[in-house]
């Protein structure tokens, strides 16, 4: 089979990139000076890393539990982890790790944090504070968002380290994040390899925790390009690097099948690993509370049955129930866990009804699959003059490639044009299913003759996200499709500037932007700001989480700015209804649209 054509050699990997091997000797060297620390939990737990905590836990067959803290302010995180892991403790439930999101400001150097804007998470200032983190409660602290991947790295893995963390990420965020204002991939690479050498020279082991769902696997149509994924990076991280990888997913996987497929698929192409943790199904939230409970004993269920059939380490995340509306609070944390724990007792006697060999099959298809995604990447990316042997030119020639591209040339499905990866999936991502069926609801939703209409009028929209998140952009492209408007592409986590520009040279009669990570003001403000300057009217729609955390604010979490942006004079969308509106009274009324 003819693979599509790759982008030449340079493009991928520029000459000024150093060699992977001096970037991990440069790593290497500076374990003479940064080196694992105690805390509360090495000492309690009596280990020398989570990664023995893990395999004695799974050996006496025990479910361990996985609780993320979001909160901004340091002084709020240290009492909330203490509070749950204390609340916890005194009803008999056991929370053994807590995850910390770290604001998207810490993956810029040190030097350059202070001048950038926050995100959502909390910044921490140096060691001193990592070691606050890790010693709040006796239980494991997991540092993965914003760590590593990023142009900060190398700082962040230090001061992690040195406050005793032994599970460190996130692998997966390399590959697709990109932070405001910043286009310089080759020193994020340079960071990120050095640390992954500082890493793999520790006495002690340290996991390279990754979340397929922050990478590419949330954006493969193909779940087993998701799992060849898991291959391409062991492959970097052990064999390459000689450090421990450790993967993580759950976000995107529904249906109890495929969450227990994929787990067993994972655990048969990581032997000797442990894993992190199987992190919730923050999709399927997407009722009230009442309703989102349902979802959380769905895919606890089958995490837990899948634990108890296969140990891989792995801790269950109970995400709180609230989470689809806002960052979740203590209260609703403790509730999570205490679910959880109660679930896993009644969960274990059900397990023996589940159909194995339905589980089996699929899992057969995704290794399957997945070895022939990962065989045909590494011999494709050689093809062209990648070094497959060079972690820091694999590295990079990946992330600039894409997930798109990727499948498109590598993914184990023969190819097929009118399929959403350009190939037809050994097993379809459910996202994928979820958002056609969606786009054309939307799309099917509006009168047969503003349809026609709209077909007719030839408009064209450029649809950008302000960040990682990119199914309300993929939504939205797909609906405009539907509808005979052409989507222009307008990039993923696009600074607004940028957008603007692209929208002027393309002559775009409307810019859709789709956001998430409480900047929803200041991006709309942003996008106005540069038309302005470019002297362009072009209107702009925007949608997803529109909110923000205010400058002044005590709790640290964001509240709505639709008003806000409309005052503007930008047209906020709660759904793609809205912009299917705004689109419609572009063009000249009829009697049909008063
Ligand atoms: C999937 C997801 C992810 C995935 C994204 C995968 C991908 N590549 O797209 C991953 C795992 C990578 C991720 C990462 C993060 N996430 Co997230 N994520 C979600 C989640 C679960 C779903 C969002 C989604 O894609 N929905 C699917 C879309 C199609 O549906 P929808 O959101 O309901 O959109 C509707 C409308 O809004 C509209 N729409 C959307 N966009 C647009 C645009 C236009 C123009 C129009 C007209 C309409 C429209 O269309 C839809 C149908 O009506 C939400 C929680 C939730 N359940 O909503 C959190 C959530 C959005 N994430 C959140 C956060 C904080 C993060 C992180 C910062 C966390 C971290 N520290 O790592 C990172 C981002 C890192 C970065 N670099 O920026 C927060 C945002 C907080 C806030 N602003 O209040 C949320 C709300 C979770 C939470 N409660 O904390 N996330």
């Amino acid at each position: 089979m003819s693979l599509p054509p790759l982008p030449p050699r340079d493009q991928l990997v520029p000459p000024r990139l150093p060699p992977g091997a001096e970037l991990l000797a440069a790593g290497r060297a500076l374990a003479r000076d940064w080196q694992v620390g105690r805390n509360a939990f090495l000492d309690a737990a009596g280990v020398a890393c989570e990664a023995d905590y893990k395999r004695r836990a799974a050996g006496e067959g025990r479910i361990m539990q996985h609780a993320h803290i979001g909160f901004r302010s340091v002084e709020r995180t240290l009492g909330a982890i203490a509070e749950v892991h204390g609340t916890c403790a005194a009803r008999g439930v056991t929370v053994d790790r807590f995850g910390i999101t770290l604001d998207w400001s810490m993956g810029y150097p040190p030097a350059e944090r202070r001048a950038r804007p926050r995100g959502t998470g909390i910044v921490l200032e140096g060691p001193e504070d990592f070691a606050r983190i890790t010693n709040a409660a006796p239980a494991a602290a997991h540092f993965g968002d914003f760590m590593m991947g990023l142009p900060g790295a190398l700082e962040n893995v230090k001061a992690a380290l040195a406050a005793g963390a032994t599970a460190l990420g996130n692998l997966g965020q390399y590959f697709t994040f990109r932070l405001p204002d910043w286009d310089d991939d080759v020193a994020t690479t340079e960071a990120t390899v050095t640390a992954l050498g500082l890493i793999a020279a520790q006495p002690v082991e340290v996991l390279v925790h990754s979340n397929l769902d922050d990478g590419f696997a949330g954006l493969f149509a193909d779940m087993s390009s998701a799992l060849g994924m898991v291959l391409v990076e062991k492959y970097i991280v052990e064999t390459l690097i000689g450090a421990r990888a450790s993967h993580c997913f759950g976000h995107h996987f529904t249906a109890p099948l495929v969450r227990l497929a994929f787990h067993r698929a994972l655990a048969s192409v990581s032997e000797g690993s442990v894993g992190t943790m199987i992190f919730g199904n923050t999709v399927s939230y997407k009722s009230v509370p009442a309703g989102n409970f349902a979802s959380l004993a769905s895919y606890l269920q089958a995490d837990i049955w899948a634990l108890g059939r296969t140990h891989t380490g792995h801790a269950v995340n109970p995400v709180p129930v609230t989470e689809n509306e806002r960052i979740p609070d203590t209260d609703e944390i403790i509730d999570a866990q205490t679910f959880a724990h109660r679930l896993a007792e009644h969960a274990r006697a059900a397990s023996g009804l589940v159909n194995h060999a339905e589980v089996d099959a699929l899992a057969d298809r995704l290794v399957e699959g997945g070895r022939r995604f990962a065989a045909r990447t590494l011999a494709g990316l050689a093809e062209i003059g990648i070094d497959t042997g060079d972690a820091a030119q694999l590295m990079l020639a990946l992330r600039r490639l894409g997930p798109k591209r990727m499948e498109a040339a590598f993914g184990a499905g023969a190819p097929d044009p009118q399929a959403w990866g350009g190939r037809r999936a050994l097993a379809l991502a459910e996202w994928v299913e979820e958002l056609e069926h969606e786009a054309r609801r939307w799309a099917g939703a509006i009168p047969p003759a503003d349809a026609a209409r709209l077909k007719a009028a030839g408009l064209t929209a450029i649809v950008a996200s302000s960040d990682v998140h990119e199914h309300g952009k993929n939504l939205v492209e797909r609906t405009l499709r539907h509808l005979g408007v052409t989507p222009l592409d307008g990039g993923t986590s696009v600074d607004a500037d940028d957008l603007a520009a692209a929208a002027v040279a393309a002559g775009a009669d409307v810019i859709a932007i789709s956001t998430y990570n409480g900047i929803a003001l200041r991006y709309a403000r942003e996008v106005t700001e540069a038309l302005a300057r470019l002297g362009a009217a072009i209107p702009v729609c925007i949608g997803g989480r529109l909110n923000q955390i205010p400058e002044d604010s005590n709790s640290g979490l964001p509240v709505d700015v639709t008003r806000e942006i409309a005052a503007l004079g930008v047209t906020p969308c709660a759904t793609p209804a809205a912009l299917i509106l705004h689109l419609t009274a572009l063009i000249e009324p009829t009697q049909e649209t008063p």
